[in-house]
């Protein structure tokens, strides 16, 4: 068994019931647990601002999908959910991520672990502190070290 931390995203439709209709999506997947659910939070949009607020999330599953099958698994999620890709970064009606996979660290055209923007956003980081307070980055220390940097952010709990 391998254990990944995923990310929701949402700020299209019902956000905050959107994300905990994906907890339920995700405790359904294939070959895997629903471990637990970090607090939901209201976050400021980062990268491409003037769309709506998003509220974000994240899970801790145990699996033995493989990484990409992983990822499929999540996209077609996604996809149930409405996904439409238009702009990178635009307003989404669900977004899954794997931040993290065990300790894996690989780049390869589909995925990037862990993922390559978590520790530069809050809207990551404080959901995966609810989950494990005390986690190590592949390759980039701890968790709470990344935190006061992103304090300034936008972030409430919903
Ligand atoms: N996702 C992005 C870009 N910007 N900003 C917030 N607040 N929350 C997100 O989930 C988010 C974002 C790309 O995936
Ligand atoms: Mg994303
Ligand atoms: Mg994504």
């Amino acid at each position: 068994m391998s254990q990944a931390f995923i990310a929701l995203g949402a700020n299209l439709g019902d956000p905050a019931a959107t994300i905990r209709a994906a907890f339920e999506a995700l405790n359904e997947l294939p070959e895997s647990r629903l471990l637990a659910c970090s607090e939901l939070y209201r976050t400021a949009p980062v990268g491409m601002t003037g769309q709506p607020e998003f509220v974000n999330a994240a899970a801790r599953i145990e699996t033995t999908l493989a990484p990409e099958a992983l990822l499929d698994a999540l996209l077609a999620i996604e996809h149930r959910f409405g996904r439409i890709r238009a702009e990178r970064n635009g307003p989404r009606t669900l977004d899954l991520d794997i931040l993290l996979y065990d300790d894996l660290v690989i780049d390869t055209p589909r995925l990037t672990l862990p993922h390559p923007r978590l520790h530069l956003r809050a809207f990551v980081l404080y959901p995966l502190a609810d989950l494990a307070p005390d986690l190590a980055l592949p390759g980039r220390g701890t968790l709470a070290a990344w935190l006061p940097a992103v304090a300034n952010q936008g972030i409430c709990p919903l």
